[in-house]
């Protein structure tokens, strides 16, 4: 059904002044500025932000409530980097692996025909480069032509890409070669160099993430973007963070979904941080679909905040709820995630979706429904 929103409903309702403009203007299709997103932080309520963003959710994606069966590989969590937030590299997890490649194979192999896509992400790990990753894909392709292999996030890509002293355009055409078919989102963090430096000094700058998924772009590959918020950004450095993605946007239009990800605080050097409330989750998710307006899909990573929070996401703009995963991914678990074991049925996928009001689709990874099956 959709969301109750028209002209008369937001000029009569008892919000304040600013935000029935914002909300006039998001009903109209214009898109707002930074200082109104921002606005939107400090003063909308849950219910007004859940109805706006219900309005452009569904403008852009009806009633569909996207999943995909997926697995991951995480190849390894030995990390040249040590990022204060991270609780995955073998800096502060009490596990250390580096995979062999036939032990991935074999996960590959296990996998039934339904599944259809691999997110491979992990570590930036000394040793590894552009070659090692290309045969990886070589040989996953052969076992599974059909798959779709989302590898890599511009972090690691950055990793190999200046190590194998080519450009961005090179080394993507040559992975693209490979197998390569899409980017994750992971590496953004907040696209702020001062709390880059705070956080993660070490790691891939704003500006190199941002050229990688634009010379990705330019090449046909498409992407995801995520942030990391609930640390020690503020909402000015949330609203800086999606500008700069809008504004990539609308030069490439590569990005197929933003995944906000929620700062988890176990086993970490940022473990004295509260984490984000319900609220500010739920907010926060609005507030992206509100003004990221040239993204089409919203995604809430079920991993991170966990089944119930992830339904209740739908009622806040979002209309992907990522995939199956089938226990395949540690980075949240070793954060300290509830979802120790992350695992989704497609039959409970479906239930969970139905009951908050949604239809389900299964989509690929280009969000070409292809039709439900249980
Ligand atoms: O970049 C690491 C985040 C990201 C913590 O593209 C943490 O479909 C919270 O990018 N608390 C990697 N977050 C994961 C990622 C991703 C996840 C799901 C789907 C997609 C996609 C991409 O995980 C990292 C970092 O931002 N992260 N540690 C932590 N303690
Ligand atoms: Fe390494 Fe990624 Fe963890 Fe940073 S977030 S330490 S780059 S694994």
């Amino acid at each position: 059904m959709e969301p109750v929103l028209n002209e008369q409903f937001i000029l009569g309702s008892r919000v304040e002044g600013g935000l029935k403009d914002v909300a006039l203007k998001v009903l109209s299709g214009a898109r707002i500025l930074p200082e109104e997103g921002l606005l939107l932080y400090e003063k909308a309520s849950p219910g007004f932000l859940a109805t706006l963003a219900g309005h452009v959710r569904f403008r852009k994606n009806g009633n569909d409530a996207y999943y995909i069966r997926n697995f991951h590989i995480e190849p390894t969590n030995i990390c040249v980097n040590k990022c204060r937030f991270c609780s995955y590299s073998h800096h502060f997890s009490p596990k250390k692996w580096d995979l062999p490649v036939e032990e991935m194979l074999d996960i590959v192999r296990k996998q039934d025909e339904t599944v259809r896509e691999v997110h491979i992400t992990g570590a930036v790990h000394p040793d590894k480069d552009l070659y090692y990753y290309e045969d990886l894909f070589r040989k996953i392709k052969a076992i599974r032509p059909d798959i779709h292999i989302k590898a890599l996030s511009a972090v690691e890509m950055e990793y190999i890409i200046r190590k194998a002293k080519v450009s961005n355009e090179q080394g993507l055409k040559f992975l693209q070669a490979s197998g390569l078919d899409s980017i994750p989102g992971g590496g953004a963090e907040i696209f702020d160099d001062k709390i880059r430096k705070e956080i993660c000094a070490t790691k891939a700058s704003t500006k190199s993430w941002i050229e990688i998924h634009e010379a990705a772009h330019r090449l046909g590959i498409t992407s995801n973007a995520t942030m990391l918020y609930g640390h020690i950004e503020n909402y000015g450095h949330r609203i800086k963070h999606m500008t700069l993605l809008r504004e990539s946007q609308d030069r490439f239009g590569g990005f197929n979904a933003f995944i906000p990800l929620k700062f988890k605080n176990s086993n970490n050097e940022l473990s004295g941080i509260r984490e984000a409330s319900v609220i500010d989750d739920m907010k926060n998710y609005a507030i992206a679909r509100i003004y990221l307006d040239n993204f089409p899909h919203l995604k809430s990573y079920w991993p991170m905040i966990g089944k119930p929070m992830a339904q209740l996401s739908l009622a806040f703009g979002v209309d992907d709820m990522d995939g199956t995963i089938n226990d395949s991914t540690q980075i949240y678990s070793l954060a300290g995630a509830s979802e120790q074991n992350p695992s989704f049925t497609v039959s409970e996928m479906i239930k969970l979706i139905t009951a908050a009001g949604r239809k389900p689709v299964e989509r690929d990874s280009l969000y070409q429904a292809i039709g439900n099956r249980q």
